[in-house]
């Protein structure tokens, strides 16, 4: 017989791994461990949804016939680690070997490949692009650009494929999803959920010094409860979405985002399901193509791709520091107070929820980041601490790449960096700020405008010669030259007092 590792984020049924294994004879092994559950201090949330959905998954398992040994964080015999554990189950039971569907993390790829065990692993096929996909794909290209990699997904699925056009003549309708922050929301956001009590106290009890609230717990923890999500969403967020994809709005977390990713990413929801069933909802005219078109693009584009990126770039893509930012992470990212409304409310929400969408991660906290210089490492650590549907795979091209431009323009053609004025157009945040947007120095300056010419100043000899960011130079430029000496003065003064530990 053989051991069968299933992982807190392989919880599929048609997980390659399982489907290799002999039900009859071998033993499926999953454990709750410190090891996994401390790399990141992850948020409370995000550790009960695992454990939770790892239990569940379990007994899933065992009513289908498997047998499942199953570690409890608490258990007196457990080893702390996933291969402590495959270890000891090995020994009790003389197991010939360990099968086991690859990690999505290089952290983990090693550890198993380092263990002294006969193992065989598997590709990961709860993807639609295979790693020889995205490599084939990417050889030979000067630069890799999500958009062409998407066309290449949409003809490989078939999802809104006219024959072989576009639905709709367009690949992307992305021009009609930039609407500005509704005065109202007419979506209720996600279902609520029973959480299992027995992991609400364990993690009560052993992680309650992380960021982030336990309570109240209201995700998702089996693929019923996770898919009932995705159709109430579908009904009554989709339609929506498009519109208001990139809109922010005070104490309004969830808009008409369809808080799936936790799921996807753990493996209760299938990807291609997902968007067929999407697809469908436009066929029914329940959904417009531009909501459409743009969720399938976020799943099958970019979630793919980053996932290629990852592993195409190796362990050494979450060390690289491409613009030599070396400020530590400040106090506000883990709740201490900050004036700056918009910083407050994505913190806010994602100490509450464990999720803030992509707006708010790649325009608020990662934009602002940037512009302060932040170490992308201690960055990278906090964004994969602290989103419940953090996993290497998927966060560090978005963290290092995207939001950071830390891998030197693999992922991003240009640097996401804005001043006050973006926040302003696609939220209400600026109203309720201590700073005002519309000052561009002085007291009450808001601070993106400050750090924004900062940013491009300092970082003239790499970007100045980029065509996308040459008019950025030219009004900068063209500013007087007091006006200018009084920007960088204030930036430095308030990047002063940030390093200090104000509450700026
Ligand atoms: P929706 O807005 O409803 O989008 C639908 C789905 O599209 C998501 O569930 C997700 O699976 C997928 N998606 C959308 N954008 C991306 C993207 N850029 N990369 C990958 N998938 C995408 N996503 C994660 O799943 N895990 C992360 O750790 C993560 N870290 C991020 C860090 C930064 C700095 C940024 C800018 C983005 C990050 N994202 C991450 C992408 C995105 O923010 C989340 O997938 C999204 O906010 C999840 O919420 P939702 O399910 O409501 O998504
Ligand atoms: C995120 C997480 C946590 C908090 N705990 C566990 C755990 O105790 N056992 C486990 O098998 N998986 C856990 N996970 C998910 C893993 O960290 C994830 O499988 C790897 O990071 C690879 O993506
Ligand atoms: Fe954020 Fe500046 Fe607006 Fe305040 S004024 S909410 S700091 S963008």
């Amino acid at each position: 017989m053989r051991l069968v590792l299933v992982l807190g984020d392989q919880l599929s049924a048609d997980l390659s791994a399982l489907q290799k294994a002999d039900q009859e004879n071998d033993l499926v092994v999953m454990a709750e461990v410190v090891a996994e559950a401390s790399y990141v201090p992850h948020h409370p949330k995000k550790i009960a949804f695992t454990f939770m959905a790892m239990r569940k998954f379990a007994q899933s398992l065992r009513d289908a016939g498997w047998r499942v040994a199953y570690t409890a964080l608490d258990d007196p015999e457990n080893t702390g680690s996933i291969t402590g554990e495959l270890i000891r189950y090995a020994a009790q039971n003389d197991a010939a070997g360990v099968v086991y569907t690859e990690p999505g993390e290089w952290r983990l790829i090693q550890e198993l490949a380092d263990m002294p065990l006969r193992s065989h692993v598997l590709p990961d096929t709860r993807f639609i692009a295979s790693h020889s996909d995205f490599e084939n794909w990417a050889e030979g290209r000067k630069q890799l650009r999500m958009e062409y990699f998407y066309r290449e997904m949409r003809r490989k699925t078939g999802l809104l494929m006219d024959g072989d056009k576009p639905e709709g003549g367009k690949w992307n309708y992305d021009h009609d999803n930039r609407k500005p922050a509704p005065d109202q929301v007419d979506f209720d956001g996600p279902l609520r959920f029973s959480p299992d009590n027995a992991v609400m106290d364990l993690v009560a009890e052993r992680f309650s010094d992380n960021f982030g609230d336990l309570q109240p717990f209201w995700f998702a923890i089996d693929s019923d409860q996770a898919n009932a999500q995705l159709d109430h969403w579908i009904d009554a967020g989709l339609p929506k979405f498009g519109d208001f994809q990139d809109a922010m709005l005070q104490d309004q977390p969830f808009l008409y985002h369809s808080l799936i990713s936790f799921y996807l990413n753990a493996g209760l929801l299938d990807p291609l399901d997902v968007c067929q069933r999407v697809e469908a909802a436009y066929h029914a005219g329940k959904a417009p193509l531009n909501a459409v078109e743009g969720f399938i693009r976020q799943i099958i584009g970019w979630r793919e791709y980053m996932r290629g990126i990852y592993f195409l770039e190796g362990p050494a893509y979450t060390a690289r520091n491409g613009l030599g930012h070396e400020r530590a992470l400040p106090d506000m990212y883990w709740g201490a107070p900050t004036r700056m409304n918009c910083v407050a409310q994505a913190v806010k929400q994602t100490k509450e929820h464990a999720y803030a969408h992509h707006i708010q991660r790649l325009m608020v906290t990662g934009n602002f980041a940037l512009l302060a210089g932040i170490d992308p490492a201690a960055v990278h650590k906090w964004y994969l601490a602290v989103y419940a549907d953090a996993y290497e795979w998927v966060e560090a091209p978005n963290v290092i790449g995207m939001s950071q431009f830390a891998d030197d323009g693999i992922i991003a053609s240009k640097p996401y960096i804005s001043s006050g004025n973006y926040i302003h157009k696609m939220s209400n945040y600026c109203g309720s700020c201590a700073y005002r947007v519309q000052d561009k120095t002085g007291e009450k300056a808001c601070p993106f405008n400050l750090l924004y010419w900062h940013f491009l100043d300092r970082h003239r000899d790499r970007f100045s010669g980029n065509p996308r960011m040459g008019n950025m130079y030219r009004v900068w430029d063209r500013m007087d030259a007091e006006k200018r000496t009084t920007v960088l003065t204030e930036a430095e003064a308030w990047l002063t007092k940030l390093d200090q530990g104000d509450a700026v």
